[in-house]
């Protein structure tokens, strides 16, 4: 690996800077910077210098002691001096750096003055507004530390599908109506349906004057433009999210869709394929023949490509490489589930705990949508927060669907529960008044750190319950913010596989929840998942799609999934 004077001018001012923080005596400290700055400016390759025997020691601001750290690096690429630095520095301080507003002397200080290690610790002193007061800061400075960490989190994580899809589809209506623009479409993980994106992917195809590319970059929610180019434009936007824009031509719009949806794992694996068919595929399109006389014979649109390399189409959310090339060359891709399919939702929340809307309106959302049932499932006791139903108001409710019910015609209410799962794996209501519900919904909303054995165990102990039917949310998590709590799902669902029970996908866009690779694992186990919403309010329940992509993800067909049943089958099927 060859060794750039650029590289040795890197590894000095990180010296330099360790040493600032540390409180160095600042002639040494220049010392490094003016090293760098000389090994930076030279002309010829220092490491070529070197080579040619010359005395590094000649060049100014260089001595014996510093000429022997360059040989060091140039020879093993590193310098040990600086990975000693590393070892002494507490945390990561020099992670500090990274912020725009903090050079090494005001690292030092902060570390010494506060004992500031960690950006944590860098978060917390800015909230606790103790940074203000220190000697070169002030409130001006302290509150840019602020927001400099806000962006540096919401650059870092991924973006929710969900919340891309609010950024996205104003910028997609916007690409659309630029001058000359012709097709526009959205490749990447966002097109693969994927829970989180680490950013988006755009495609287009557009007329030779087309301004496309000056105004993607003046859209108006542009933060930052890190790349401006004919064919290709990379931009940030307010929120902190990446946007890659390209454009490509027609004749190869298909094979650039298709490339840049990827996944790149099952890029790879198709592009084998074609190799051992003799084919060449990328972003251009599918080609036949050497390198000097090829032949396109795909590129315009997907469907082409695919049968190119002799494939059936695969979607987007398949492409994983988690089987699907094979499953596609056998014929057995399986008949994903859609929209469609559904005919109702069964976890939904009223006014009558914490939700937003009556039962009347849930009901009448329900129908718009074009189902025939509505599992109606407030929280029970143990989550007071949510006002959660004892056995008396449970009754209450139950009397009032019942009444309910009579009036409606095609249309059927489920009498439900969102029941708790308590710490011993009991449920948190009597048999007795479970006993009167159409089906449950059981989920875990406490207790989060117990051991997988101990959590499984619980769980299980509650499907023990024959009131048991699904467990709602299966491992808890929220996508960004909490992790799943640790379970054995394959024993659980193992576990619900011998009682008859079932496993939910909660659809909300914050837990999908189960996730993709639970819902292959369900379907291969066969036990059927409920597809549900948890809405608390009317427009909670169009959340519902969400859900549907990560099932498609993880391969469910409408026969995996138990709320595509009309209501005497799913009945029969929630019998034990
Ligand atoms: P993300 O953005 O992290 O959520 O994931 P992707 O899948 O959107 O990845 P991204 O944005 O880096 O690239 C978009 C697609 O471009 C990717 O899914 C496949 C294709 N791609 C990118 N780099 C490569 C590569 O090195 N080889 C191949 N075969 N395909 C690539
Ligand atoms: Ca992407
Ligand atoms: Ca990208
Ligand atoms: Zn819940």
């Amino acid at each position: 690996m060859p060794i750039h004077n650029s590289d040795i001018a890197r590894i000095f001012n990180q010296v330099a800077d360790l040493l600032e923080i540390s409180g160095a005596n600042p002639f040494r400290v220049r010392a490094y910077r003016n090293a760098a700055r000389t090994i930076e400016d030279q002309p010829q390759s220092v490491a070529g210098m070197l080579d040619e025997g010359a005395d590094l020691s000649e060049l100014s601001g260089i001595g014996k002691d510093l000429a022997g750290k360059i040989s060091e690096i140039v020879e093993t690429g590193r310098l040990q001096m600086l990975d000693d630095l590393e070892q002494e520095m507490p945390g990561e301080l020099a992670k500090l750096l990274n912020i725009a507003q903090l050079g090494p002397k005001r690292v030092g200080t902060l570390h010494r003055e506060l004992g500031i290690d960690t950006l944590d610790d860098l978060a917390q002193a800015a909230k606790a507004k103790k940074i203000r007061d220190l000697n070169g800061f002030g409130a001006k400075t302290e509150k840019k530390i602020r927001e400099e960490l806000k962006r540096h989190k919401g650059a870092q994580a991924r973006t929710k599908f969900a919340e891309a899809e609010q950024l996205l589809t104003p910028l997609l209506d916007y690409l659309g109506g630029i001058e000359g623009v012709k097709q526009v479409a959205v490749a990447g993980s966002y097109r693969r349906c994927k829970e989180t994106v680490g950013d988006l992917d755009i495609l287009l195809t557009c007329a030779h004057d087309s301004p496309v590319m000056d105004r993607f970059v003046n859209y108006e929610d542009v933060s930052e433009v890190s790349a401006k180019g004919k064919t290709k434009s990379t931009v940030r936007l307010r929120g902190g999210l990446q946007v890659d824009v390209r454009v490509v031509p027609q004749v190869s719009y298909g094979a650039a869709l298709y490339y840049f949806t990827g996944s790149k794992e099952h890029n790879v694996a198709v592009r084998k394929r074609a190799v051992e068919k003799g084919l060449k595929i990328n972003e251009y399109g599918v080609f036949r023949g050497t390198d000097d006389d090829e032949e396109r014979i795909a590129g315009a649109s997907e469907e082409e490509v695919f049968k190119a390399v002799d494939l059936p189409y695969i979607a987007p959310e398949l492409r994983e490489n988690r089987g699907e090339i094979e499953a596609a060359q056998k014929g057995a891709l399986p008949e994903l589930i859609v929209r469609e399919d559904l005919r109702g939702d069964l976890h939904a929340h009223t006014r009558a705990t914490d939700g937003h809307a009556s039962l009347q309106e849930m009901i009448e959302a329900a129908r718009e949508l074009g189902y025939s049932y509505l599992a109606i499932t407030e929280h029970s006791q143990a989550v007071s927060v949510a006002k959660g139903f004892n056995r008396k108001r449970l009754e209450q409710q139950i009397a009032e669907i019942d009444q309910l019910s009579d009036e409606l015609s095609g249309f059927r209410i489920f009498k439900s529960i969102e029941v708790d799962i308590l710490a011993d794996g009991s449920l948190d209501l009597p048999d007795e008044v479970l006993a009167k519900l159409d089906l449950t919904v059981c989920s875990v909303h406490s207790k989060f750190n117990l051991s997988v054995e101990k959590q499984t165990e619980r769980i299980i102990r509650a499907m023990d319950n024959p009131h048991f039917n699904i467990l709602g949310h299966p491992t808890g998590r929220l996508i960004n913010e909490r992790e799943a709590y640790a379970v054995d799902m394959e024993k659980i669902m193992g576990a619900a596989k011998e009682r008859g029970c079932f496993l939910e996908l909660n659809a909300h866009p914050d837990r999908l929840d189960l996730n993709d690779r639970h819902c292959r694992m369900a379907k291969e186990m066969g036990v059927k998942v409920a597809i549900s919403t948890d809405a608390h309010s009317t427009a909670g329940l169009k959340n519902i799609r969400y859900g549907i992509d990560q099932a498609r993800r993880g391969w469910l067909s409408k026969d995996d999934v138990l709320n595509t049943r009309r209501v005497a089958d799913l009945l029969k099927l929630l019998k034990r």
